[in-house]
């Protein structure tokens, strides 16, 4: 059995995910790229046998030949996206945000609420990174005790200059937003940001480093220093802080951007999403996880603009599918 894929957005992400499925996945082919811009779609699709370009998503899912969807278009494009799919009850895996707000979140878990299953993975990829894993693995079995304290690093080399405060929380700390979500196993209730002293290389405007503050519903004290700037390479570490021990993931791995570093994790995710596609039930992290990573980052908005200030994160309640 093969799953046949469209992709949706042939940029950065789009054409990486293109490139693993076609040369890495297996039980899998793509049958369709949608892209509004031809030339860059045909690139794409460049030596891709049987996969044939669109520039209307809507003729994609209607040619009978996509059986899932993968959606890399930028954020504020995935509902239209999304709704559709759901409607036609296909499987979907959906680059990080889901969407770009909480509200729009919340009309993707209701649609998938309506539609009955689980349909919606969200591409929050390190929840696939072996070092992730282990320490998940720690927290679940309480073999340290509880857990107390989280703390990351998250670098990045270099951002493009129109980067801002709205980048640094969307794009960037959206990561440890599920992934402190799924570390701890709990919601984050609160967000706060600290400046400090600014780095020369800093873009105008930006905090950077700067230091994102976070708390769970039982307490577990979190922070993420950023530095988006660094010139010497990409990084992210985890520091858990358990009553007994502490495991540190990531320490001394520095790589020259994030598709290095998450190499294994990328291809761990979409495996699993094919798989699970042709199994029918998907797991991973869902619509539900998408809209509570929209919610803390709408928290992290006000925060990044109000140093200092504690902003909470309010959700609405969670409906029985995901739990
Ligand atoms: C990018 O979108 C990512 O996913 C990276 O992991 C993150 O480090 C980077 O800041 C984002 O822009």
């Amino acid at each position: 059995q093969e799953l046949r894929i469209a992709v949706v957005g042939a940029g950065r992400m789009g054409s990486d995910h293109i490139e693993r499925i076609h040369r890495r996945m297996e039980r899998a082919r793509i049958t369709a790229i949608v892209d509004i811009d031809e030339a860059k779609a045909r690139a794409a699709i460049d030596g891709i046998e049987g996969a044939k370009v669109y520039t209307d998503f809507t003729e994609a899912i209607d040619s009978g030949e996509v059986d899932a969807v993968l959606v890399a278009t930028p954020g504020f494009l995935h509902e239209q996206v999304l709704l559709p799919t759901l409607t036609k009850g296909l499987p979907i895996l959906c680059e990080k945000p889901l969407t770009p707000d909480s509200e729009s979140a919340w009309r993707i878990v209701q649609a998938e609420v309506a539609a009955g299953r689980r349909l919606v993975q969200v591409g929050f990829m390190r929840r696939f990174d072996a070092g992730y894993r282990a320490v998940r693995a720690a927290v679940e079995s309480g073999e340290h005790g509880e857990l107390l304290a989280l703390d990351c690093e998250h670098i990045n080399p270099e951002v493009p200059d129109a980067y801002t405060g709205r980048n640094l929380i969307d794009d960037t700390v959206v990561h440890e937003f599920d992934g402190m979500r799924f570390l701890s196993g709990e919601e984050i209730v609160s967000v706060r940001v600290a400046g400090g002293k600014r780095s020369k290389h800093a873009k105008e405007g930006l905090m950077d480093p700067a230091q994102i503050q976070m708390e769970t519903e039982s307490g577990v004290r979190i922070t993420v220093n950023t530095h988006v700037t660094s010139q010497y390479g990409y990084a992210v570490t985890t520091r858990a802080s358990f009553e007994g021990a502490h495991v540190q993931e990531g320490l001394d791995v520095v790589t020259p951007g994030f598709e290095e570093r998450f190499l294994d994790a990328y291809d761990a995710e979409v495996q699993e999403w094919i798989d699970a596609s042709l199994a029918g039930e998907l797991e991973g992290p869902d619509a539900w996880d998408g809209y509570a990573a929209a919610a803390c980052c709408e928290a992290g908005l006000k925060a990044v603009d109000d140093l200092g200030q504690s902003y909470p994160v309010t959700l609405q309640e969670k409906p029985e599918l995901y739990r």
